[in-house]
């Protein structure tokens, strides 16, 4: 009888670490998830890393800035897949462009990695494959929300977010 209370005591114990494990695991994954996407009011620079895949989302689709901050923006593919077949990019939009239209023009520009012609761009990054990446700076351009997406086919239905800058 002895012996199975201290098996029960030491499964109790076990079970108590695990939970506190849990707990502690989660914490932190939020706070990962966090980073990069609020910058602070006061610092000058703003930093921003976004993660793409070979599922084809980016896993932020939300930036707050501030105006004037100088930006730096690390876009990475952490997929397998080659460029040409998933193939991401970050382009940011002027306020008043048209979406669609856009979007439209950019699939047909493979040659220049769909960026098409035109000024709707504030900047944009390489396009990349699987275990690449590319940085970008730029200056927060003034308040208000500027959507980006990525322009390679097919994408930008679900490859799409918001910059918004206070
Ligand atoms: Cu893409």
């Amino acid at each position: 009888m002895k012996k199975i209370i201290f098996f029960l005591l030491v499964f109790v114990l076990v079970s108590c670490g695990e939970n506190a494990d849990n707990k502690k695991n989660k914490f932190e994954y939020k706070k990962i998830e966090k980073k990069g996407i609020n910058s602070d009011k006061k610092s000058k620079e703003a930093v921003i890393i976004i993660n793409s895949s070979d599922l084809m989302k980016f896993d932020q689709n939300e930036l707050r800035v501030f105006e004037g901050q100088e930006i730096t923006l690390t876009l990475n593919h952490t997929g397998k897949m080659s460029k040409e077949i998933m193939g991401h990019n970050f382009v940011l939009l002027k306020k008043e462009t048209d979406l669609n239209d856009f979007a439209q023009r950019a699939m047909l520009a493979r040659e220049n990695e769909y960026i098409p012609d035109g000024d709707e761009t504030i900047v944009y990054t390489k396009l990349i494959g699987g275990g690449e990446s590319d940085t970008i700076t730029f200056s927060a351009p003034e308040k208000g929300s500027y959507t980006y997406i990525c322009t390679f086919p097919g994408h930008y239905g679900l490859m799409k977010g918001v910059l918004i800058v206070s």
